[in-house]
């Protein structure tokens, strides 16, 4: 290590001890990769302690999208994450936000480092960054980021320090993965040049003063990652349904060879593209994504992966052993981007992406919800699953048609939240069905949906409230009972079931 960075060299102790109280933190890490673990865990003890003694302390914590526990997990436990932006998926800081203790802005992934740019939201003033390797170039330094590209470059590009935590779990074989490219700032700003998933438009590390790196921590830890549940019957349907759907417009030439997919987080997402891998009929394709998950494995196994370009790689603990493995192999079949080029929504669009996310409910009228349970409950985030609905070839939503034991239906009258409406969503997607919702209007979108997807436990309840909805609301459009229009919640909340 060059002597100027050796001088660095600190403990994370150290390190936690100069984040001043209030500051806003802008860290390294998408889903849960590339993130910071040891400094956020000392700053979790330090706080804890400073509590106890019955000093106020509290930080705002900025990340790419969700971080792991020993980040969001271990600051949320510690009571001093004051506010939080842009998403997260851990359970005590989906507490501490439910609870009104944390402040969430949850936000389009693609919009956070413009935001931060812009000086919209208070600036980042210590970025804490986890990295494969830094090089120092006269008073530059370079550095190569660990498993994620998120808005790392821009908070260290805006923050007054920077603390690395040097990562050798993939070590400097990660070196030559990401490609960084900020674009400028309006007016100015320029067409983004990427013209195919596998362009590299940037460079390999994000360069900055070498004066603003003030501490360095060396770590050898994996991204604390679960593994994914085996594909249920449930997730092999969804995927079944879509790929026969593909198949269909491709024949019938609405759907060009080629185009890239987009797949969002989680087992069903995974499951779908570990179909389409064993798929003798799916031709080589390439990901223009921001989760590269497991799945990717198997499709690089078969022989179909062209690239696979996102803001993460994802991988469980197993799957960064296999990725490991094979880093030399595979290096040309990735691509990790910041997340503001990864979910570009000029870009999703100009490339024709083909986008899969999950809800957790559907309307028959078309609305999606992501991120609410019952109205209320925040569960992760929008993350990038508008970035790429409103602005893909094909968005496609999928959800299993019941929760909960089939308490729940996961088709309602009207979604309890709404984060996709009716006129960015196109294709829905359950176990049971898929229903491509473009050109109807909403009572026969509504028919479609509830013959198509919904459970037949609710099939009746369904058209019981449209059929009553056209018969006595003034308008027949769209013919909402609005007293009656969260009846399904209110009785899941009421009795624990939203069958009568
Ligand atoms: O409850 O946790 O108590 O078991 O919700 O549901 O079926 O395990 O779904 O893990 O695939 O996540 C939408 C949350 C789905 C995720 C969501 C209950 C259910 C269970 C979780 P338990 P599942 P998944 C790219 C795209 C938004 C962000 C996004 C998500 C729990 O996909 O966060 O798309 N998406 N990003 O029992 C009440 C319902 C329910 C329900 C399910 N209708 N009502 N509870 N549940 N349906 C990636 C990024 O952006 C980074």
């Amino acid at each position: 290590m060059n002597a100027t960075l050796k001088s660095l060299v600190s403990t994370p102790q150290a390190l936690a001890a100069l984040i001043k109280n209030g500051e806003v933190i802008g860290v390294s890490g998408f889903t849960p990769s590339g993130y910071p673990k040891v400094i956020p865990t000392a700053l979790a003890e330090r706080g804890k302690a400073l509590k106890a003694d019955g000093v106020d302390f509290g930080i705002s914590l900025y990340t790419g999208a969700s971080v792991g526990d020993e980040c969001d997990g271990a600051l949320a436990r510690a009571g001093i994450m004051k506010v939080r932006m842009p998403y997260q998926s851990n359970k005590d800081l989906r507490n501490g936000i439910n609870n009104g203790t944390i402040q969430y802005f949850d936000q389009h992934l693609s919009h956070m480092a413009k935001l931060v740019r812009q000086g919209s939201v208070p600036r980042p003033t210590t970025a804490i960054i986890e990295a494969v390797d830094v090089e120092v170039h006269g008073d530059k330094a370079r550095v190569f980021l660990a498993g994620s590209g998120g808005c790392s470059a821009t908070y260290m590009l805006v923050a007054d320090r920077i603390f690395i935590e040097l990562n050798s779990h993939y070590g400097l074989a990660l070196k030559g993965f990401h490609d960084i490219y900020i674009p400028e700032s309006q007016p100015f700003v320029d067409v983004i040049p990427l013209k195919s998933p596998s362009d590299r438009i940037g460079k390999p590390y994000v360069e900055v003063a070498l004066s603003k790196i003030q501490g360095i921590v060396e770590t050898n830890m994996p991204d604390k990652m679960g593994g994914f549940e085996p594909v249920d019957a449930e997730s092999a349907a969804i995927a079944a349904h879509i790929l026969d759907f593909l198949a269909f417009e491709r024949k019938h030439g609405r759907l060009p060879e080629g185009l890239p997919y987009q797949s969002g987080v989680g087992n069903v997402a995974n499951a779908v593209l570990a179909a389409m891998a064993k798929d003798p009929n799916q031709k080589p394709l390439s990901l223009y994504t921001e989760v590269i998950q497991d799945s990717v494995f198997e499709i690089i196994e078969n022989d179909k992966l062209i690239i696979a370009s996102g803001a993460s790689l994802t991988f469980s603990i197993a799957g960064q052993q296999k990725f490991k493995d094979n880093i030399e192999k595979w290096r040309d079949k990735f691509v990790i981007r910041q997340q503001e080029i990864s979910n570009n929504p000029e870009l999703v669009r100009r490339l024709g992406t083909i986008s899969m996310n999950t809800a957790i409910e559907m309307d028959i009228f078309g609305n999606v919800n992501s991120t609410h349970i019952m109205g209320t409950q925040m569960m992760n985030g929008i993350g990038g699953s508008g970035d790429f609905a409103r602005n893909a070839y094909l968005p496609i939503f999928m959800t299993s048609s019941t929760a909960k034991d089939r308490a729940i239906s996961c088709i309602v009258p009207m979604v309890s939240h709404t984060d996709h409406h009716e006129h960015s969503t196109q294709i829905f997607v359950t176990e049971r069905g898929l229903c491509d919702l473009r050109g109807l209007a909403p009572v026969p979108r509504a028919r479609k949906v509830i013959e198509i997807c919904a459970h037949p436990d609710y099939q009746p309840l369904l058209t019981e409230y449209l059929d009553y909805g056209l018969k006595n609301a003034k308008g027949k459009h769209t013919p909402h009972t609005l007293s009656r229009a969260f009846e399904f919640h209110t009785r899941f909340l009421e009795t624990g079931t939203m069958k009568l």
